[in-house]
């Protein structure tokens, strides 16, 4: 029974009059429900054409229909394949041709614009989805049998592939197969202790492993149930933290609840467990909720390729400052970044991981999946150390990455779009430490012109061309960089520059 849904179903089946999501408007779904309204999409697939192994691109807002969707793809034996919807036509040119999905799943807002990005990226087909269940393929599939007997699927199979950026070239789709998922929920479910009595309140985006995997899944096979809200947004949270006994969130979710004077003991006093990750949770603010709350946090650590790594304990000590210790059936060693070789306890080195959690590899990139890996472990380009008693802080990145509320965002990337313009000489995209994001993203810009300084001219020009999230929060022009002898830009010296470029909390 390798066909996650299968694992899922078998054990959420032994109750389905339970509650699996309240929507916001007060609404239920069962698990009754999961069952019939999987199988009518799964159902609605195979009416489209949509066959074992095709890629099925999503990208639609946040909904318990997007849900079934998801689940009707496992069922299916197709390949989910969720996108945010903040991505431009731009991005997602390069994502439809890349994995050449046999169906792309829209917004009906948006699905115009997707239809026309045209059969040269080998966009087959185009179907919409709107959150209140409205749209062409939720028309299809609520006219679908409520039946559909999940395909049997192998181990490595796949289930999804989640494109995440990288520090050279395009973004590049991990491939996860359902043992992958499955490993991992299991294992978070047990060490984390969840049961068909938790509500987690879910506000992350669910076009991501924490959001969908995570969230979804170990509540799946726990039987419990979900709070959905659309996004985060603090006074919706507040008001719904009283039903809830679980909440999983990135750091800035943990910051912006501590902004609120109501905010404190009486609000969480019945919550189990409050959990943490996708960026690093400063220890102060893991103290101040403590304080505040009466909970220590328990921050975990992850990746798209790998799903969940580490975590603090259930019972006993949640360090801050420290992900915790490998979760189980998962190694995690400290190696040293040259040569591979595993480095005494207590030096610095790069986090690698084996497990049954690490990914397939990315979709047709055998050469960049090799170069990923050594000894069958996976190498993050996280740097970390583990102290003596097996807890590993991570103090650093290898890659050039900035985490902004949780999103990645690749400055290689983004001085790309910036360097395309006219206006530009140069320019070097840096990260920033932000009291509400964490790190937010800043190009300083070296322009053609010594005069030029427009960076309303410059964001302007990239409406189009990056997502929101991957926009400068500022552009700052200079006349030069700082280089070393070799020529490369000292991005460490420009971030001591400006680190006090935001204020404080
Ligand atoms: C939204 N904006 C952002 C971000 N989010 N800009 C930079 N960084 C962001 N993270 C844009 C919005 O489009 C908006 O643009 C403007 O910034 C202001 O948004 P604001 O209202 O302040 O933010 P928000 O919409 O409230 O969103 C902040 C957020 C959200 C709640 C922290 O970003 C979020 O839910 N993050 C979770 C990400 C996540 O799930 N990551 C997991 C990845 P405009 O003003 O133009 O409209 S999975 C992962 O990392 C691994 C596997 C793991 O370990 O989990
Ligand atoms: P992504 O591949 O987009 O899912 O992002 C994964 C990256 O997020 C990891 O390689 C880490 O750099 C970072 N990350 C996830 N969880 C944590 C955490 N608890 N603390 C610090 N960094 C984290």
């Amino acid at each position: 029974m390798t066909n996650l849904y299968s694992r899922l179903a078998a054990d959420f089946s032994a109750d389905l009059d339970r509650i699996f999501v309240w929507l916001p408007d007060g609404r239920v779904l069962l698990y009754a429900d999961v069952e019939t309204q999987s199988a009518r999409y799964a159902n609605a697939l195979g009416a489209l054409g949509v066959g074992i192994g095709d890629r099925v691109a999503v990208q639609v807002e946040k909904s318990a229909e997007m849900l079934m969707l998801y689940l009707g793809c496992l069922r299916a034996g197709a390949v989910f394949l969720p996108l945010n919807p903040a991505y431009t036509i731009g991005e997602l040119e390069y994502f439809i041709g890349d994995a050449e999905p046999s169906l792309f799943v829209a917004d009906p807002a948006v699905a115009d614009k997707i239809g026309a990005i045209g059969s040269g990226t080998g966009l087959v087909r185009v179907e919409t989805l709107g959150t209140a269940g409205e749209g062409t393929l939720a028309a299809l599939a609520h006219q679908a049998p409520p039946r559909f007997d999940t395909v049997a699927r192998n181990a490595d199979d796949l289930a999804a592939i989640l494109y995440t950026s990288g520090t050279t070239g395009r973004s590049k789709g991990a491939m996860l197969s359902h043992d992958n998922l499955a490993s991992n929920a299991y294992t978070l479910r047990d060490l984390w202790q969840f049961t068909a009595d938790d509500v987690l309140l879910h506000a992350l985006p669910i076009f991501h492993t924490h959001g969908l995997f995570v969230a979804t899944n170990v509540t799946l096979a726990s039987g419990g149930a979900m709070i959905l809200l659309p996004r985060f947004e603090t006074e919706a949270v507040m008001a719904a933290l009283p039903r809830a006994t679980v909440m999983m969130g990135v750091p800035t979710f943990y910051i912006r609840l501590l902004g609120e004077a109501g905010f404190g003991r009486d609000l969480v006093a019945h919550m189990r467990l409050f959990i943490s990750g996708s960026a690093p949770l400063a220890p102060d603010v893991h103290r101040e909720f403590e304080a505040r709350a009466g909970h220590a946090i328990l921050e975990r650590y992850g990746m798209t390729e790998t799903n969940m790594n580490t975590s603090n304990p259930y019972h006993g000590d949640r360090k801050p400052g420290t992900v915790g210790l490998p979760l189980p059936g998962v190694d995690i060693r400290i190696a040293d970044p040259a040569t591979g070789g595993e480095l005494p306890q207590g030096e610095v080195g790069v986090i690698e991981i084996r497990g049954p959690n690490v990914f397939q590899g990315y979709w047709r990139q055998p050469e960049k999946t090799a170069a990923e890996f050594r000894d069958g472990f996976f190498i993050s380009g996280d740097l970390g150390r583990c102290d003596q008693r097996g807890y590993i802080s991570i103090v650093g990145r290898q890659k050039d990455l900035i985490i902004a509320g949780g999103f990645n965002v690749y400055p290689a990337e983004v001085e790309e779009a910036i360097g395309e313009l006219d206006a530009v000489r140069e320019v070097a995209v840096i990260g920033i430490p932000h009291p509400d994001l964490g790190e937010a993203v800043v190009a300083v810009v070296v322009p053609r012109d010594p005069g030029y300084n427009d960076p309303a001219g410059i964001s302007g020009a990239l409406a189009d061309k990056l997502a929101r999230f991957k926009q400068p929060r500022q552009i700052l022009f200079t006349a030069e960089l700082p280089k070393n002898a070799m020529g490369k830009v000292q991005k460490a010296e420009l971030r001591n520059y400006h680190a006090a470029l935001f204020t404080t909390r």
